[in-house]
């Protein structure tokens, strides 16, 4: 009988080196699609799976809606039939290989959701063949891929290690980043037995530059909450950071950027007015959660996700100290929130601080407005709010609020115009004025 498990594993392993195999990608979003667009290029014939028909008619048509993908990359792909996308998951039943990329997030009570992974599983299981392999890329708790993802494909003719095969490896997508896509960024993957790690790592270094195989899935699922954890809490020690020096009038900023000379054991984090994004303030969650349940409380997430969750409610103090010291009330003043994605550069509004901060100005009777060259238009609450002129509205406002330090922003005319500015992000290092007031 080993010489038949051997053989399916080694007719798999032949399909991905003559690059036969079919490559199915489940959830083609910012993870998926350029996973898929990757493995086309080289050469698989590659077959898309989401259940939002919009975006399956886009990719038939041979558009990107994935800012970091061209259009010009995905067309002549699905002209030559390397890259198909479709709502019908029977045609799993064709795949050799199934990479699953669905979101992971968080519930209301900070629990891990769970329910497009188990979705997707779901639906591969009904039409899952002998000789597959299935790797989860989706940031999830460690012991996902084992406890969740298993139970639900394997059956008794389908045992993982034998007749299918299964892997972790955490998706490392840093949407708009210019040096570092998909490609290029090192592949961990785990797989549940040796042989499963072996598919795994096989199958990627067909497409990407570079594959660190470890020794399990639940290693492969722990690296990526390390290194997101690692951010959140570094981040949580900078704001902290910023609060003290606030209470010592010493400047923060000024700290950081001489600390950061230092060539060896550091790496500078900068205050901000909140974590915004889909992994960082959601990932270390994952985490806590699961090391809970395994009788662990993971107090310094908890701590740095409290220190994290007060800076929205400490830019609100700030605006309102600054206002005072005016002799203005926030009640009734004009604010004008400068940049609200989540981060500079980019378009992404989920868990962004701003939500929070005009939230909180708008409970204290303030009137906003704001501008964002990358957001035309937002909701907060029931209302929605559509980007205005950053120049004319800094000119008009009683404050400026800069949230998102968004890099091709007329920030000259802004303190020039503006009566005062509450500048979260140093984006106005170099500007003096009596007029600027900073984290
Ligand atoms: N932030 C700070 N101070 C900092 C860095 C970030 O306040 O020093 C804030 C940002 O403004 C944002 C949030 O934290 O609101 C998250 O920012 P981020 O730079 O971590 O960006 P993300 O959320 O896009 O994180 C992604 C992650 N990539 C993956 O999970 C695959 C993360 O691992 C990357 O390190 C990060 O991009 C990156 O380096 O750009």
């Amino acid at each position: 009988m080993e010489s038949v498990k051997v053989s399916i594993a080694g007719q798999l392993a032949e399909r991905i080196k003559t690059r036969e195999a079919k490559c199915g990608v489940v959830g083609l979003g910012y993870v998926g699609l350029p996973l898929a667009v990757e493995f086309a290029k080289i050469g698989f014939r590659v077959t898309g799976f989401d259940v939002q028909g919009s975006k399956v008619e886009q990719i038939t048509a041979g558009n990107s809606y994935i800012q970091d993908i061209p259009t010009a990359e995905v067309a002549p792909l699905v002209q030559n039939g390397k890259l198909r996308a479709t709502t019908d998951f029977s045609l799993i039943a064709e795949m050799d290989t199934i990479n699953i990329c669905v979101p992971t997030p968080l519930g209301k009570t900070k629990d891990p959701d769970m329910s497009f992974i188990e979705s997707a599983c779901k639906d591969i299981a009904k039409y899952l063949k002998p000789g597959t392999l299935v790797i989860l890329e989706s940031t999830t708790y460690p012991g996902t891929t084992e406890e969740f993802v298993r139970p639900m494909i394997e059956r008794a003719d389908l045992r993982v290690g034998e007749e299918i095969f299964l892997c972790f490896s955490p998706e490392r997508v840093d949407p708009g980043n210019p040096h570092f896509q998909t490609k290029n960024i090192p592949k961990v993957v785990g797989g549940t037995t040796p042989r499963c790690t072996d598919l795994g790592k096989l199958l990627y270094a067909q497409a990407l530059d570079r594959v660190v195989p470890v020794s399990s899935t639940q290693v492969a699922e722990m690296v990526k909450l390390l290194e997101n954890t690692f951010r959140m809490i570094n981040i949580g020690l900078v704001n902290e950071l910023a609060v003290m020096c606030g209470r010592m009038n010493i400047d923060v900023w000024e700290i950081i950027d001489a600390a950061a000379t230092k060539p060896f054991g550091f790496m500078p984090f900068y205050p901000g007015p909140g974590l915004g994004g889909h992994c960082i303030p959601i990932d270390p969650f994952y985490l806590s959660w699961k090391s809970k349940q395994a009788g662990f409380e993971a107090r310094f997430i908890e701590l740095a996700g409290h220190v994290n969750g007060h800076m929205p409610h400490y830019v609100v103090e700030k605006v309102q100290t600054a206002l005072n010291d005016r002799e203005l009330p926030i009640k009734g003043r004009h604010i004008h929130i400068h940049g609200v994605a989540y981060k500079k550069d980019i378009d992404d509004m989920r868990e962004s601080p701003a939500i929070d901060i005009v939230h909180l100005l708008m409970q204290r009777g303030a009137k906003i407005t704001y501008s964002d060259p990358y957001v035309p238009v937002f909701r907060v609450d029931k209302e929605e709010l559509f980007a205005q002129d950053p120049i004319q509205c800094a000119a008009q406002a009683d404050c400026v609020v800069i949230i998102t330090n968004h890099t091709d922003s007329p920030y000259a005319s802004i303190v020039e115009k503006a009566k005062l500015i509450v500048d979260t992000r140093n984006a106005l290092k170099g500007y003096k004025s009596k007029n600027i007031v900073r984290l």
